[in-house]
């Protein structure tokens, strides 16, 4: 158990590099966890028996009711160990193909929890009209898709579900025989059995063999069915055992991705089958898993039930839609197939089959589920300045003025919990930020803003406006018994949690946000709408609860316990703060909340970090794998401390994590209380100088970043995208994991995790030329696939831009990103081998809502060339050549390409081209029609090459065109 008691020493361990190793006795194995300990035992029985093993479950054809309407269809389902209890089974075909099947048990004695989805769903999915089921003999189908070549198929005996394509199973469900789903019992249900089959002697030899049967499936004890104790801890478990076991099986994919959040590789590893990487399952449940391992399968900060399944012909997904603990078995018995095991503690089955058939189309059926990440504030994209803590508003302006001083982008500044006296947040310590409207005007000035600390824990002291009126209005948790507060221990010492599941916690705990009075009791007069939240210990972490969080037997609104809705929790707390912050202005401003928990769903309000990582080389490299995880399951806002939480960096790490941190959606440096000061300022030369260019680089690519948070906020495509989302037939890059691309931008990134490497090798997925960012050396792929080795001294992080992109920069250095709105851009053309490229650009203000009204500017570059060998490079709208396609929502074709946003920036120039890749020196560069350009070209080798080299470079200084406006420039 966590002590906030001994601060001092406490702290002081937690720097020293000795002490740091996870305590993982303070989490359950599955082994002692008792639903998983009978997942994984009907698991192991059914692996023994082999082909013998059976399903008990089966649908009954005569219960089948079709509606061909809403394309939905009903059957009763029982199992063969209790044919007294009743299941229902629904298959729903949702309008883009995706298959939604539920199981739920019918008239039990109880009602299982069914809420997980309407929590993580954006709305109710629109139906598909008219599909036409084929009720047969032994099985139900329907066939579907827009090509008519997905079919979903339920065998009735035993019952599997399996969605096919092209006539091959894709998904199956049940296909093992591992469905189980516990029905609600009364504890005295086994000795009624033995009485009956006392009392009459032929029925009760019926009974017997039905308890024969129920021994082989279930095993033949009650194994922690109504009570579980774990270290000091006992769950007094009031609805007996309710678990639900799952297998899915994909017998046409050999590589699965998602589930985060766990430390491990992008492509999962195996944890049962023949040698296991390792021996426990993975787990989703959401932790405080203090010094968590760079490797393993144990659960963190937040839960996303996502997984993707991939093979070279196509890619599938599923959505599993529960909110309690799960377990996920993952084995690999073929290379070319993969069976999953899902045993969660409660819940019914919601899960949601995504046919694909390409990762895009996997990504947008997803997103159609449950959104996609909210278009962010434009700063937030820039460098966030955060410790455990600034102690003082002279703290945070020394900070601000040393940033100045050494010409180092910074756009925002964080203050961890010691801000709020005794840990009551909103309330300022005084004695050290007496002034925290001015302090933040100070920050402000300089464009830039504050992210303050909320944590859902409040100090139960009435003193704690928050407190009492949350206790008055009766929307706390409560404990086992139902009735009061439960209280926990925490960081404010003796603690209640508002429970965010009441509905009449919301317009309330909105209501504290307010920056001026209102009659709601507290609001938080002493901040600004400069000051945006971050939520931490959301899981939530509870020092003296079991495995450092909220006893399962505690009681949410509508009388749900907490381990029905664990791993939502965290979720509502971010999205309540994030439209707490978004009400609080009068022209609603987008909400920058960062959370460290998190569900599905949890993409469409805000950013997530992957929590208290270690200052190891380790660290940062499991970091970008759980980044990149996160965008598989659709949280892509997403980053990791840059120097690593506990410990301190060494210079050379801290401008290796810096690089891997520009290259995050989410770049934000972090320090724990007892580490040293390491704010990039205070670097010694060269480390000094090498980060504030790295940092401008990030402020130069911002564009590229807007761009690709634009795209993710309209179609769900991760921002930062692993090898088999760009390539997905290459088998050759499955596991790919340490390389990813930036969005649609071109940009290939592997950044340098490994101590002392001078250079990094970087696989090429194609016949095609990439061009090094920094220094223009071409190199050529194959299609077979080519590693190549490119220079990675120190000061150099591996860029490269695909042949066949326009990379729009701006390269002015400036204090923040709002300085930069009228700044000049800068092109990049990468020819490609057969001379021609594309990029685009998506800007708007950055702040307000007004582009979902069509304030926006969305330009495509085009380089062609033309037969007469020369080279005309373009710009136009692209918005209104695009009707018909949605830009959050708006109907392109009412788009003005003179908007109100464009108007602001119409002067905004472009100030260079530099084109890579030109076969030879040009003889004229001009506008379209117009005089001819000054120019400047560099010989060098040419796109269309076979050979490797530097690449020849044209550069047109100040091209004379505006980037609102359509143009072309003729190469000739
Ligand atoms: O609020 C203090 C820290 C915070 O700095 C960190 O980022 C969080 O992940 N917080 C955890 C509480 C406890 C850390 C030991």
């Amino acid at each position: 158990m966590r002590s906030v008691v001994l601060f001092g020493s406490f702290y002081a361990l937690l720097a020293l590099p000795h002490a740091l190793a996870v305590k993982s006795q303070d989490f359950k194995t599955c082994s002692q966890s008792g639903f998983c300990r009978r997942g994984r035992a009907l698991a192991a029985r059914a692996q023994e028996a082999q082909s013998s093993w059976k399903s008990p479950y089966t649908v009954d054809p005569s219960s089948i009711v079709i509606s061909p309407e809403d394309s939905t269809v009903k059957a009763a389902v029982k199992s063969s160990l209790y044919p007294e209890i009743k299941f229902g089974l629904e298959l729903r075909i949702h309008d883009d193909g995706v298959v939604r099947v539920l199981l739920d048990e019918v008239d039990g004695l109880k009602k299982r929890y069914d809420e997980a989805a309407s929590w993580a769903l954006v709305s109710e999915p629109k139906l598909s009209k008219g599909i036409r089921w084929a009720a047969g003999k032994k099985e139900l189908r329907a066939v579907f898709g827009e090509k008519n070549d997905i079919e979903v198929a339920v065998d009735y005996d035993p019952l599997r579900v399996r969605l096919r394509r092209g006539g091959e199973d894709q998904i199956v469900l049940n296909g093992r025989g591992l469905l189980h789903m516990e029905h609600f019992r009364s504890q005295t249900l086994k000795e009624t059995i033995e009485e009956v089959a006392s009392d009459e002697n032929a029925e009760g030899q019926e009974v017997l063999q039905v308890e024969n049967v129920r021994a082989w499936f279930e095993g033949d004890s009650e194994d922690a069915y109504w009570e579980e104790k774990f270290s000091s801890w006992t769950d007094s478990k009031p609805k007996g055992p309710e678990s639900l076991s799952l297998d899915i099986t994909f017998p046409n994919h050999g590589t699965v991705y998602g589930i985060p959040q766990h430390a491990t590789n992008l492509s999962l590893p195996s944890t049962t089958g023949d040698s296991p990487s390792y021996t426990d399952p993975f787990r989703l449940y959401n932790a405080d898993v203090f010094e968590y391992l760079a490797s393993s399968p144990m659960s963190l900060y937040g839960s996303i039930p996502v997984m993707h399944a991939h093979s070279a012909d196509t890619t599938v997904g599923v959505f599993n839609a529960v909110g309690s603990e799960t377990w996920i078995d993952i084995s690999y018995p073929t290379k070319k197939s993969t069976h999953t095991h899902w045993i969660s503690e409660s819940g019914i089955m919601d899960v949601f089959l995504l046919p694909g058939p390409t990762p895009e189309e996997v990504f947008a059926q997803y997103a159609r589920l449950t959104g996609t990440t909210a278009l962010p504030a434009h700063w937030s994209l820039g460098y966030h300045q955060c410790r455990w803590n600034y102690v003082s508003s002279d703290d945070v302006r020394t900070v601000q003025r040393r940033f100045d001083e050494e010409d180092m982008p910074v756009d925002v500044f964080w203050l961890d919990i010691e801000y709020a006296q005794d840990h009551k947040y909103f309330i300022w310590d005084h004695k050290t930020f007496p002034d925290p409207v001015e302090m933040t005007n100070d920050v402000a000035a300089a464009g830039r803003k504050m992210v303050v600390i909320v944590d859902p824990h409040l100090k139960r002291t009435s003193d704690y406006p928050v407190y009492q009126e949350a206790s008055d209005l009766d929307i706390l948790v409560k404990p086992k018994s139902g009735e009061g507060e439960y209280e926990g221990w925490c960081w404010t010492g003796s603690s209640s949690w508002i429970d965010h599941f009441n509905p009449a916690s919301w317009d309330w705990w909105i209501s504290k946000f307010k920056t001026t009075k209102n009659d709601t009791g507290f609001s938080w007069t002493e901040s600004t709408e400069d000051i945006h939240i971050w939520n931490d210990m959301n899981e939530p972490s509870i020092f003296n609860g079991p495995e450092i969080t909220m006893p399962k037997d505690s009681i949410h609104h509508g009388g749900w316990e907490h381990r029905d809705v664990h791993n939502i929790n965290g979720m509502l707390f971010h999205n309540n703060t994030a439209q707490a912050v978004r009400l609080r202005s009068d022209i609603p401003k987008r909400p920058f909340v960062l959370t460290r928990s998190f569900f599905a769903g949890s993409q469409r309000v805000g950013a997530m970090w992957t929590g208290d990582n270690l200052g190891t080389w380790d660290h940062m490299a499991v970091g970008v794998k759980m980044v990149l995880a996160n965008g598989i399951a659709g949280m892509a806002f997403a980053g990791s401390d840059v120097g690593g939480f506990f410990g301190n960096p060494e210079p050379e790490m801290l401008v290796r994590w810096y690089q891997v941190g520009i290259f995050s959606p989410f770049f934000r440096a972090h320090a724990h209380i007892d580490t040293k000061r390491r704010e990039p300022f205070l670097l010694d030369e060269p480390y000094k100088s090498i980060v504030r260019d790295i940092l401008r680089l990030r402020y130069a690519m911002l564009p590229i970043w807007y761009t690709a948070f634009r795209e993710n906020s309209v179609t769900g495509m991760p921002i930062v995208r692993p090898h088999y989302v760009v390539f997905p037939q290459d088998t050759a890059g499955f596991a790919i994991d340490d390389q990813f691309f930036v969005g649609s931008s071109g940009i290939l990134v592997k950044p340098v995790t490994e101590k002392d490497k001078t250079e990094a090798t970087v696989y090429i997925a194609e016949d095609q030329v990439y061009y090094d960012y920094f220094t223009q050396y071409a190199y050529r792929g194959s299609s077979k696939g080519k590693h190549i080795t490119v220079a990675a001294e120190l000061h150099q992080v591996p860029v490269l831009i695909r042949g066949g992109s326009i990379i729009p920069t701006r390269e002015r250095p400036r204090r923040s990103s709002p300085l930069m709105k009228l700044d000049p851009f800068t092109l990049r053309v990468a020819l490609s081998k057969t001379g021609t490229a594309r990029g685009d650009l998506y800007l708007d203000d950055g702040v307000t809502y007004s582009h979902q009204q069509g304030d926006f500017v969305w330009r495509e570059f085009v380089a062609e060339q033309s037969h007469k060998k020369t080279t005309r490079i373009s710009s136009k709208d692209l918005a209104s050549h695009n009707p018909g396609k949605a830009v959050d929502g708006i109907a392109l074709t009412t788009f003005d390409p003179k908007n109100a946003f464009a108007k602001e920036i119409e002067e905004v120039r472009v100030e260079k081209i530099v084109v890579l890749g030109l076969n030879s020196k040009p003889r004229s560069v001009n506008v379209e029609g117009g005089a001819e350009l000054k120019w400047e070209f560099v010989p060098g080798v040419a796109a269309s090459d076979k050979k490797e080299g530097v690449s020849s470079v044209l550069i047109i200084k100040d091209p004379k065109v505006l980037i609102t406006t359509d143009w072309a420039i003729v190469i000739s």
